[in-house]
């Protein structure tokens, strides 16, 4: 907590920074415009951006920061895109490619079963050639072993490649999916909705509305899901401030994001040299301009696996109120070089957070608290 005679000190020394406006608006809880988040990501004053996004942060969830008790599982990373920024994907036919058959989900899901896990995150790449009952029989399968977990699967751009190979509407592949127990959708292949930099680093993705028709069916389906920015490649800050402004239109209409993730760009093995080298001062700055632009998302997530452990606790006075989970095996970050470890337990998620001065609050996939389990084993 902050003691109000601080509170007062550090309201006086915003009053007098060159953000003083942008800090009227946000202490009055206004609309911020596209210029306005420019000229946050132009500021060099991250304290006060951090300030401003840490009063919005404790308005919505006071101390309050959640943690999910999930697994990650990939099925796949062979994908007909070959984004330049992903190291994990490989075409079809070449080595390193690799699909899991439904023994092998079966078994990594019942490797899990002494855990009380909430969720199963599972994303892969567009693979050529399954069926769309291998992914309907993947999700029967885990919810076979067990029914009471919230399985969140499969990004816009895996549904829209199963429309298009299965010749149905993106409507029909997002129902069959909710039939067999997919809740909500992981907020990958967003990456950065400007043309300009589609087109120099995933010209064959999904393009941009693509990708939001997808959540916006979603929603209307009665299924949630998240929304990512890839940053710190070759987009600008303007592009950034863009992105997420499509985003706040589109939540605006549907309401049924769950929580923005800025995912940082993990450059080795992808021969893409960004623009700028990324640094704590732009990772923090990319999390609080988001918290101050998206208004109308509930959460912003630092996601450790891409930020590493000390930017993600920090930047929970940054405007994130969010740590992500356990995860366990995770593959799309460190096959691109991140440094983190490919798992927390609870107590090390809830040390971190409970180290930063804030309270840890477990959560489902829809942010409803959790109360732990008492048999719990962590992994
Ligand atoms: O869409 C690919 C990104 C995404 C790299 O919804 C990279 O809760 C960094 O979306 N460096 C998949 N990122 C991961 C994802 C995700 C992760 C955790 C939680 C949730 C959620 C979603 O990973 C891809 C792409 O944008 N990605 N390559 C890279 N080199
Ligand atoms: Fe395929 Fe996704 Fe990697 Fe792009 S980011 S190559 S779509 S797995």
């Amino acid at each position: 907590m902050v003691s109000t005679g601080k509170m007062d000190a550090a309201q006086r020394w915003v009053e007098r920074s060159e953000l003083a406006d942008i800090h009227n608006k946000v202490a009055a809880g206004q609309r911020l415009t596209g210029e306005e988040g420019l000229r946050l990501f132009e500021s060099r004053d991250l304290l006060t951006i951090g300030f401003l996004a840490n009063l919005t942060r404790e308005r919505l969830h006071g101390q309050k920061t959640y943690w999910v008790y999930n697994q990650h599982i990939n099925y796949s990373n062979v994908c007909t895109n070959g984004c330049r920024f992903c190291a994990f994907s490989r075409r079809s036919g070449e080595a390193g490619g690799f699909v899991l058959t439904l023994e092998q989900l079966a078994n990594k899901v019942r490797e899990r079963l002494h855990e009380p896990i909430t969720e199963i995150h599972v994303v892969g790449g567009c693979h050529p050639d399954l069926p769309f009952t291998y992914y309907l029989d993947l999700v029967r399968t885990i919810k076979e072993i067990r029914p009471e977990v919230t399985v969140k699967a499969f990004t816009g751009v895996e549904v829209a490649h199963l429309a298009r190979n299965e010749k149905l509407a993106i409507s029909e592949i997002l129902l069959a999916l909710k039939e067999v127990g997919v809740e909500a959708l992981p907020g990958g292949g967003a990456e950065v909705f400007s043309d300009r930099v589609r087109q120099l680093l995933c010209p064959e993705k999904l393009s941009s509305n693509g990708w939001l028709e997808v959540a916006k069916a979603a929603h209307q389906l009665g299924m949630r899901s998240n929304a990512t920015l890839l940053y710190g490649h070759l987009e600008t800050a303007a592009e950034r401030v863009d992105h997420m402004l499509s985003l706040r239109k589109a939540q605006d209409e549907t309401g049924g994001f769950i929580t923005f993730i800025p995912l940082a760009f993990q450059s080795a093995n992808t021969g893409i040299s960004p623009l700028e080298e990324r640094t704590g001062h732009s990772d923090l700055k990319t999390i609080a301009v988001s918290r101050l632009l998206l208004d109308n998302f509930a959460h912003i997530k630092a996601y450790w696996i891409m930020l590493g452990v000390k930017i993600a606790q920090t930047a929970l006075y940054f405007g994130a109120d969010d740590l992500d989970g356990t995860v366990m095996e995770e593959r799309i970050g460190h096959m691109a070089g991140a440094s983190s470890a490919e798992a927390l337990t609870p107590e090390e998620l809830q040390t971190l957070i409970l180290a930063a001065g804030r309270e840890p609050v477990q959560r489902d996939t829809f942010f409803k608290p959790v109360k732990p389990r008492a048999d719990a084993v962590s992994g």
